[in-house]
């Protein structure tokens, strides 16, 4: 804290701001070649960042100088997906110069916030496992923990999603067309990548049987560094994403036939690895390509990590000490046959020294339970695209199974639930498997979820290893999702305690007393109503809908998942729509429901309740009886940057996913923190957020995870709610009969049947009712201000233990065995 006291004094000079404007034009003529006359907003923006980016590669140098004069032991981790977002106002965020921007960009003509407009979100993930990777990578430098963050660089991320007649619609993200400021390709650094061939048998110069790859396909990886600046810029790391090229003698032999467009077309298909981003979240595919991507990261990683190592190692043997690599769930996993077989085949180890290395090297953390996204990959496919891998994996899992054989005798249903190939319904590797074996350490993302993972999907593995398995509850980074994202109530928390609270956010109990102080409350309730404000202006931009920010304003904003149950929120909505035309006199809490999330392309129920959310929306909005009194609308594309302005002006957030399948949550996290009051159930992280604000601060209901499994043992029946329940039965049967679809009465059929006919898996039938009523104590309690703001307050102040800088310590200290340098 003291060093980022001291930058933000002399930020002035550290980043020589009386410079900065120059140096904008400059790069405007010089890199852009724009005319600096000209007012073009998206060149201003370039010119900014090139300006700003460069003021951090010197502190960026020095950082990993100092890391590597220290040998100070690496942490890298390996994700399929990082969800930075935008970078502009990270950069200046962390930087401590949001402020002398401000007016520097005034001078030239322009505000900050329509420069920052400019920019395209970084969109290299799904939803929450990304995100939780770009928190971390801001949290690791931030408190100097030596960390990377390698990915892939996908010239298409997450699509942009439009909504056209109600419907999703799907359109290319192709983000970079424009260039990207942030990024530094280093085209000088290229590592080979194989793929298919088979391996091979020789016997080595002292007669010991080796095994090689030949015949290989290969694919180039060039590596691309986006910076990453810590808080208060006392250390800058990046992160590596990688893009793939063709190598050079790629069908050579094609091109020397002279069969040119032959050849070419094999190298545009090598290309096609880091094309794009796999849509699903929590949904296995199991495309060939989808597994190239994978290997692609993995391999280049390595070759990466290893050559680093390298130059300050002569022995491979102490990797572990100086190294963690942390597998981000199991779509990095291959990664440990990988180090087996660069260990084995390239260094010459023998098995059980690669082994040791290899298993004091990786930890995995497990973020779903949900058994559709739980890799497996055919034995012909992953044997087909990495033979050799095949071969180390049934090696691994032979060794493995001896030893569970010999600790469980005759225990042979066990092995076979324990083992990482699945034999039924032909030969699958399963991921998760792999990647506990070849773990020392394997954590779940919030409490109840780990203690999910030790006695149900991961038991056997825990009876096993007792001390593998453990929990880090996840956490945001309070720099994006409260201070750069909320300035209005940042500003007010830093007034009233100070602005320590950024770095070390259990700061934020000081407000707990001011919850009782009334001028603070209105300044605290203040904030809030200008968030919505900003937030209205934006959806009347993007849907031409005025919303009043004096209403209510309950936000369910995730990827569209059926066990997210956006479908009980709509259930809701048309209740409350009822209960007002049966009584359009009725004393009613005014609200705004907004939704938001990304639907899988090919998830069809999850389309389709975007659909009904759209329809039910038209009902209520254009109905006289009702206006004024609910407002309904879904926000198309949310992404990073649309987070970032719905958050702040929450007041109600909804959590409200079946108990037991939502590992952990994060978007319950920020919008805590922004001082919203949180409807959930008891899933994931909404139990721990429950222990911390108190119980009598949320609005907790529903059936528990226990019970969610109970019930489903004993035979659940959602008809009995049907039948039981007029008011629900009235709400289904709206929905089945066609009452949101009068020219297509059959069009939610599907989501009535789901329910009705299904067995209603997600349980949404019998959490109606407790919803219903956790649903009407949020109203109660919105029209007494003084009490809601009251509460608010409590909440933002006791979110201290959900920054991602606790939980970072907690891999650090508990599972990496790092510490903080120069501590
Ligand atoms: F299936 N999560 C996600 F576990 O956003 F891999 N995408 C995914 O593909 C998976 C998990 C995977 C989310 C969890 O749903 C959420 O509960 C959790 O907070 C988040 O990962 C970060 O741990």
């Amino acid at each position: 804290m003291s060093r980022v006291c001291k930058m933000s004094k002399n930020v002035r000079e550290v980043f020589r701001l009386d410079e900065l404007k120059d140096d904008i034009r400059r790069n405007m003529v010089a890199l852009l070649g724009n005319d600096p006359r000209s007012k073009r907003k998206f060149s201003y923006y370039n010119a900014l960042a090139y300006s700003v980016r460069e003021r951090l590669v010197d502190l960026w140098m020095r950082t990993q100088s100092d890391y590597y004069d220290s040998m100070a032991k690496r942490v890298y981790y390996l994700s399929m997906e990082f969800l930075p977002g935008r970078f502009l106002m990270n950069y200046l965020t962390n930087m401590g110069i949001v402020d002398e921007c401000r007016e520097i960009v005034a001078e030239l003509g322009f505000s900050l916030e329509e420069l920052e407009e400019e920019e395209w979100d970084a969109g290299l993930g799904n939803g929450g496992l990304g995100r939780l990777a770009s928190c971390y990578l801001d949290s690791m430098v931030s408190q100097n923990i030596p960390g990377y963050g390698y990915g892939i660089l996908y010239d298409y991320g997450i699509f942009y999603q439009s909504i056209v007649n109600g419907n999703q619609e799907e359109r290319c993200d192709n983000w970079r067309r424009h260039g990207c400021p942030w990024e530094i390709t280093r085209l000088d650094t290229l590592y080979e990548v194989k793929f298919y061939g088979r391996s091979e048998t020789y016997y080595d110069s002292d007669g010991n049987v080796r095994f090689r790859w030949v015949d290989t396909e290969n694919v180039m990886a060039m590596p691309c560094d986006i910076l990453i600046p810590g808080y208060g810029c006392s250390h800058v790391s990046n992160m590596r994403l990688w893009t793939a090229q063709s190598s050079r003698e790629f069908n050579l032999s094609d091109f020397n036939r002279g069969d040119y467009i032959g050849a070419m077309h094999g190298k545009v298909m090598s290309e096609n690895i880091t094309k794009v981003l796999y849509p699903n979240d929590q949904f296995l595919q199991g495309m060939e390509l989808r597994l190239k991507q994978q290997y692609f990261l993995v391999s280049a990683t390595f070759q990466d990590i290893l050559r680093r190592y390298l130059k300050q190692h002569t022995s491979l043997a102490a990797l572990p000490e100086a190294v963690a690599v942390q597998l981000n769930d199991t779509h990095p996993a291959i990664a440990i046959p990988e180090l087996m077989r660069l260990l084995m085949d390239v260094y010459g180890m023998g098995w059980d020294v690669a082994w040791d290395i290899c298993t004091r090297t990786f930890a995995y953390t497990n973020h779903t339970v949900l058994p559709e996204a739980l890799e497996t990959w055919p034995v012909d496919l992953l044997g087909r695209l990495l033979p050799r891998h095949m071969q180390i994996i049934y090696e691994i899992n032979r060794r493995f199974l001896e030893g569970v054989a010999a600790t469980f005798p005759g225990d042979t249903e066990r092995l076979s639930r324990m083992s990482v190939i699945q034999e039924e319904g032909g030969q699958r590797v399963r991921m998760a498997n792999l990647a506990i074996v070849g773990s020392h350490t394997v954590n779940g993302v919030a409490a109840l979820h780990s203690n999910i993972l030790q006695t149900g999907l991961f038991r056997d593995f825990h009876e096993y290893y007792p001390r593998k398995i453990r929990n880090v509850t996840n956490g945001v980074t309070p720099r994006r999702w409260l201070m750069q994202c909320n300035p209005a109530l940042s500003r007010l928390i830093t007034q009233s305690i100070g602005p320590e609270w950024c770095c070390n956010l259990e700061k934020l109990r000081e407000l707990v007393p001011l919850a009782e102080d009334s001028a603070f409350r209105d300044a605290w309730a203040r904030a809030k109503l200008e968030n919505k404000r900003l937030l209205s202006r934006y959806v009347l931009r993007k849907v031409q809908m005025g919303i009043n920010p004096n209403t209510l304003f309950d936000m369910q904003f995730k990827r569209m998942h059926e066990y997210k149950r956006q479908l009980l929120n709509v259930m809701h909505v048309i209740s409350l729509f009822n209960r007002i035309k049966d009584n359009p006199s009725a004393d009613i809490t005014p609200r705004t429901v907004l939704f938001g999330g990304k639907a899988a392309p090919g998830y069809y129920q999850a389309k389709l309740i975007i659909r009904l959310i759209n329809e039910v929306a038209r009902v209520v909005n254009a109905d006289a009886d009702v206006a004024g009194r609910l407002r309904v609308a879904f926000l198309p594309n949310y992404c990073i940057s649309q987070a970032e302005k719905v958050v702040p002006a929450a007041d109600l957030s909804e959590q409200i996913s079946t108990a037991g399948m939502e590992a952990s949550g994060t978007g319950n996290m920020k919008f805590a923190l922004n001082g919203a009051l949180t409807i959930g159930t008891l899933d994931g992280a909404n139990v721990e957020i429950m222990e911390e604000v108190g119980a009598e601060n949320i609005f907790i209901f529903g059936l528990k995870a226990h019970e969610v499994a109970e019930k489903r043992r004993s035979g659940y029946n959602p008809r009995e709610f049907y039948e039981n329940d007029a008011e629900l039965r009235r709400v289904m049967d709206m929905i089945g009969s066609g009452f949101f679809s009068p020219d297509e009465r059959g069009l939610f059929s599907p989501v009535y049947d789901s329910l009705m006919h299904h067995g209603d898996y997600y349980m949404l039938m019998a959490d109606y009712r407790p919803y219903m009523e956790a649903q009407a104590a949020v109203d109660a309690l919105y029209l007494d201000q003084d009490q809601w703001v009251r509460k608010s307050i409590l909440n933002a102040a006791n979110m201290g233990k959900f920054s991602s800088d606790r939980s970072v310590m907690e891999y650090a200290r508990g599972i990496w065995h790092v510490e903080p340098l120069g501590k």
